[in-house]
């Protein structure tokens, strides 16, 4: 009796307390960090009526800037700025009401692991598997269906969730990096909650959390850790344009404008409005502000509260979770300034972080606007280390398929090379055959082993950092269609009951497990072929349907030959005397028959060949 009312009582003060004042829904950022470069932290503070509040804090080596209110009584925004000599540790920030009502909340800022700042982000020396994690591996059923979560599991819809996790993923890092993958970029894991089409994860309902289907922030921590013990690096996926609508904020905006338009827009998706110097402001607002679609609604990077709500997520993320690279997505398509800022935020605070952004054009003038150290005439510095080269990806595709003529097939990849002049730094750029929004490699070869693994091999060979889609390495197919549920199909072997398991190469198909052991062996050369890496290039026009490139340095060599003849061809080697003079032998790494230079080549149909020259 004396328990019960004891209860009652407390239970009693805790609803006296709730009536009488406001309850903190979110501090975002969650939790920080001492000893950053940037002194300043703005928190967003959300609760009911919580802007009538006075704010007081009481930590040494912080200091309360100011609070600012944006017209909704339910936010505000305080300006933080933690001095260097700051010790980490916990402190209260107490909001007062005007009738002296307090309510508390504890904020940590915590100690940085060692050499956080000095990071290494993803390079030349990386490649890097794209994943997405709701495809690849069942590893935890028991999180497919999350209670509370509006979309629960369904292996039969393609657009359905699948189950895959981010335990899933770790339980296959052995599989990766013995592949000789040295970088993972999963597509987004943050929490998606919204009634459809949810396992893409490009509609974020919140920024702080990982989505629970895929697992919790600790676990997402944890697989990072993971991989880098057994050499691989971590990117993330993030998505500053847009939100999900079913983003907790929707229904009670932080500000007037926090949103580019209140209602659903669309966007004109007229990308080129960012570099045209004839674009009416009509185009270009028509772009930028638009919504993606219906489900994501656009953000306003102009709104001074949400650039630095963006800008402190990124790297809160980096920090936390121990990231070595960002992949940006629909990089055009929020304000470009504010996206300039965001970058030269992340390097000032990890100067070799890398960054790769999404600019899906064609055009190559188009895309190196964007990267750092590009002279535009309209004086738009772009500062972002690297972009996908979706221009190459497609010159490759159409160079592969396409009949040889003066204009028309290996051509393409070798013209198209020669627009690396409009890059401050062509190095950087992402190679890839593939991704997730595309179909597949193998696909678009028309399912021609032959000139897929031509395909391959250049992308593992020349300039850049090259990245292949799961299951590429497996010829995945889709002979259903392009549509991007089939694109994205489950990885075999990542669900218990799979008869395929590509993991262990149970039930794999002869074609299937030689191009996974194809791919094993190039990228175990290339992870140390420091002249793929760092060598230079220098390419011979195609003739005779070849198409031969060297990688080179002071002290290495290698020839890459891209064949596409249907018949044996004897490839004349006199025309590369300028890099072969004096030498002696190449030893292909994919046959592993050794050449004699003095001599022609005799070159099987379709085959490619990587010879390391001596
Ligand atoms: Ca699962
Ligand atoms: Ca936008």
């Amino acid at each position: 009796m004396k328990i019960k009312l004891l209860i009652l009582t407390a239970l009693a003060i805790m609803i006296a307390q709730n009536n009488t004042y406001a309850q903190i829904e979110h501090i975002e950022p969650p939790f920080w960090w001492t000893g950053m470069k940037h002194s300043g932290l703005q928190l967003m503070v959300h609760g009911e009526d919580i802007a009538e509040s006075a704010v007081s804090i009481d930590y040494e080596g912080v200091s309360l800037k100011s609070v600012e209110h944006t017209g909704n009584n339910n936010y505000f925004f305080i300006n933080l700025d933690i001095s260097t000599e700051t010790k980490p540790g916990s402190f209260m920030i107490k909001f007062t009401d005007e009738q002296g009502n307090t309510v508390e909340k504890e904020y940590k800022l915590l100690k940085r692991e060692p050499g956080s700042a000095d990071r290494k982000g993803f390079d030349n020396s990386d490649v890097m598997y794209l994943i997405m994690p709701d495809r690849f591996a069942n590893g935890d059923p028991s999180n497919d269906e999350v209670e509370g979560m509006k979309e629960g599991l369904n292996r039969r819809k393609r657009y359905g969730r699948h189950g895959g996790d981010i335990k899933g993923i770790r339980d296959h890092l052995d599989y990766i990096a013995d592949m000789g993958f040295t970088a993972i970029w999963l597509n987004p894991v943050l929490e998606n909650d919204m009634k459809e089409w949810s396992y893409h994860g490009y509609a974020a309902t919140d920024f702080y959390k990982v989505d629970r289907r895929f697992g919790t922030n600790e676990d997402y921590v944890e697989l990072i850790k993971e991989a880098k013990e057994k050499g691989m690096k971590v990117v993330m996926d993030m998505i500053f344009n847009h939100c999900g609508a079913g983003h907790w904020w929707m229904d009670d905006l932080p500000v007037d404008d926090w949103l580019s338009y209140p209602e659903y827009v669309r966007t004109n998706h007229r990308r080129t409005i960012n570099q045209d110097p004839y674009a009416s402001e009509t185009d270009k607002e028509g772009m930028i502000r638009g919504w993606f679609s219906a489900s994501m609604p656009d953000m306003n990077q102009r709104n001074p509260f949400m650039a630095e709500y963006l800008i402190q997520n990124s790297i809160w993320w980096i920090e936390y979770a121990g990231i070595a690279g960002i992949r940006m997505d629909t990089y055009p398509y929020p304000d470009k300034h504010m996206m300039a800022e965001w970058n030269r935020r992340i390097t000032r605070e990890y100067p070799h972080f890398n960054i790769v952004g999404e600019e899906w054009s064609l055009n190559p003038a188009i895309v190196s606007y964007w990267q750092k150290g590009q002279d535009n005439r309209d004086g738009y510095q772009g500062e972002l280390p690297s972009l996908m080269d979706f221009p190459l990806q497609n010159a490759v595709s159409e160079g592969l398929s396409d009949k040889e003529d003066w204009n028309s097939g290996l051509i393409k990849i070798y013209e198209m090379l020669a627009n690396d002049f409009l890059y401050p730094d062509p190095w950087k750029l992402v190679v890839f055959p593939d991704n997730h929004d595309m179909p597949r490699f193998y696909m678009q070869m028309e399912m021609d082993r032959d000139m897929f693994r031509n395909g391959i091999v250049f992308f593992l060979t020349t300039r850049g950092i090259p990245q292949i889609f799961y299951g590429t390495e497996i010829l995945m197919t889709h002979t259903e269609g392009d549509d991007h549920g089939y694109i994205r199909k489950d990885f075999p072997g990542g669900w218990p009951g799979d008869k395929v398991n590509a993991f262990t190469g149970e039930g794999m198909g002869k074609e299937e497990k030689n191009m996974q052991n194809m791919f094993k062996r190039l990228l175990k050369w290339r992870e140390t072929s420091g002249v793929i890496h760092t060598g230079k290039l220098m390419h011979f026009a195609p003739e005779h349907g070849t198409y031969v490139y060297f990688r080179y340095n002071e002290t290495d060599m290698v020839m890459v030959i891209i064949n596409k003849n249907a018949s044996p061809y004897e490839l004349e080697l006199e025309r590369f005397d300028e890099m072969l003079n004096g030498k002696k032998s190449g030893k292909d790494i994919l046959g592993g028959r050794e050449y004699d230079l003095n001599d022609k080549i005799k070159l099987s149909p379709y085959k490619p060949y990587i010879l390391e020259i001596k």
